[in-house]
């Protein structure tokens, strides 16, 4: 079958909250030797897109919401292993850090990044949603991190990336750490305007950052 049809099929999965459906695509894309990037960005990002743009119109509600979320969770997880086994082949890279900062419970793009970085052989330290801001520096101190990525999707948690950097200058940390934002409200603007080192708008962008940033820095 063509890699489109079963992208529109994944994209619909979603759209309808059908777990099953989501996942058995998930394994035909495996069996069918797809790239595991391509099938979550073209095949199932987009559904989740829709869904968000239907619970806007009024036309879906919280319980679509949830259907929608569970059944593309369910098929990242049948597509990240073999996301991530790349990176056997890869020396490490860089250490990063990765969390959705507190009070937002938004994860699904982030463990795409995530599962992206490590896939690019990076060593990813995912700490999941809701952190707390002291959290990430916990852990960044204690695996001796290179960067730090804060996802935020809710305009009023955007706030936890300005207050993190905040926090870094307060403890008197923040040269030792690159800290790059992301998420769906979030842009260029807004990372230079809080002083973070960069914004990545989707999980490939992020990997080209993180690759830049580290670049520069050992170049210095
Ligand atoms: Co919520 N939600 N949600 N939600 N949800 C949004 C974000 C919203 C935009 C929907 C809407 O109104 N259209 C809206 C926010 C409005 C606003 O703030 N202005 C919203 C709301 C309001 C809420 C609740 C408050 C609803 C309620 O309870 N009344 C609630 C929040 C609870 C909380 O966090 N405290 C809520 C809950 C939920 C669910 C639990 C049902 C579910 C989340 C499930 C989960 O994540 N485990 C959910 C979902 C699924 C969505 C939408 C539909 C989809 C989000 C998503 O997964 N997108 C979303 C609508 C939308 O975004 N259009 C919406 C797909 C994902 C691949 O994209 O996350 O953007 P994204 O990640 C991308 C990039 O942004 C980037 O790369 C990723 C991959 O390409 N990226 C980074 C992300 N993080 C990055 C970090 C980086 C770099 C790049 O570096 C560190």
């Amino acid at each position: 079958m063509e890699k489109e049809k079963i992208f529109a099929q994944m994209n619909q999965a979603i759209i309808d909250g059908n777990e099953e459906e989501a996942v058995r695509l998930a394994r035909q894309a495996l069996e069918l030797k797809l790239d595991p990037s391509e099938v979550i960005e073209k095949g199932y990002v987009p559904g989740i897109q829709k869904v968000g743009e239907l619970w806007e119109k009024g036309e879906y509600f919280l319980p679509e919401l949830i259907t929608s979320s569970e059944a593309m969770k369910a098929a990242l997880a049948i597509l990240e292993p073999e996301l991530k086994s790349r990176e056997k082949s890869l020396g490490v890279k860089g250490k990063i850090v990765i969390g959705t900062v507190e009070g937002d419970i938004h994860d699904i793009g982030k463990n795409i990044v995530a599962s992206m970085l490590q896939a690019s052989g990076f060593e990813v330290y995912d700490l999941g949603a809701d952190v707390k801001l002291e959290k990430f520096i916990d852990k960044a101190e204690e695996v001796g991190a290179d960067i730090i990525g804060l996802s935020a999707l809710l305009t009023t948690t955007m706030i936890g990336q300005k207050k993190f950097i905040d926090l870094l200058i307060q403890r008197q940390l923040r040269d030792r750490y690159l800290v790059i934002v992301g998420g769906a409200p979030v842009n260029s603007d807004w990372a230079t305007k809080i002083g973070a080192d960069g914004y990545a708008e989707n999980a490939v962008a992020a990997v080209y950052l993180v690759q830049e940033l580290l670049a520069k820095t050992k170049r210095r």
